[in-house]
């Protein structure tokens, strides 16, 4: 079994509704285990700035499934929720969005698979919701925690908690 910290992103449609659903697909996939979740964030859109606010959540799951295959199963929940790949651009506008952060402390690169997630350790609306969980939690490249990690960021995009933005 490994712990894994997931980063589930919406921007497009019911948000709230699609990050609800994956939550629950994720909760009935068999071999995934939902632990706990983060609270909800209202976020800055980071890359790609044209674009809608996003709602992002960690939800942090245990499994016995690879990497790969968690990987797998992920995009076929994004799928059910109405995700087209071929349809969208990079860092651009998705209704649903599952990315792997943190497998245990593994770290992987293949062709598939990047762990820790690449973009991480630069990305507010990663690190804001997982402070909230694992504060300690060490990555397992730079060694930093991901408290350190959040002190380190430069450009930090706004984050709000979910109903606390004012427009
Ligand atoms: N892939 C590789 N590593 C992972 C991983 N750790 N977790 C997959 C999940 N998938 C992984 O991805 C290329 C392929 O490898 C994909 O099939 C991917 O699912 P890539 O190299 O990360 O390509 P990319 O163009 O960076 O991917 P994508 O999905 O367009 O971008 P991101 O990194 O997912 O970012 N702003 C806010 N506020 N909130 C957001 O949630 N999301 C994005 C999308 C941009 N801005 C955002 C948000
Ligand atoms: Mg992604």
């Amino acid at each position: 079994m490994t712990i894994v910290y997931l980063c589930l992103g919406s921007n497009t449609g019911d948000r709230l509704k699609l990050i609800e659903q994956a939550v629950s697909l994720l909760n009935l996939a068999q071999d995934i285990k939902l632990i706990r979740t983060s609270a909800l964030y209202e976020t800055e859109p980071w890359g790609v700035k044209d674009q809608n606010w996003f709602l992002n959540m960690i939800a942090e799951i245990k499994t016995p499934l690879s990497a790969q295959d968690l990987l797998i199963k992920c995009q076929n929940i994004e799928r059910t929720l109405g995700r087209n790949r071929e349809k969208e651009t990079r860092w651009g506008e998705r209704p649903i969005d599952i990315d792997i952060i943190f497998y245990g402390k593994e770290i992987i690169n293949t062709q598939f698979l990047t762990i820790p997630h690449k973009h991480m350790h630069e990305r507010a609306f990663v690190l804001v919701p997982l402070l909230e969980l694992v504060p300690d939690f060490v990555h397992p490249v730079s060694n930093k925690t991901v408290s350190e990690l959040y002190d380190d960021l430069e450009d930090v995009e706004d984050v709000y908690l979910y109903g606390t933005r004012v427009k």
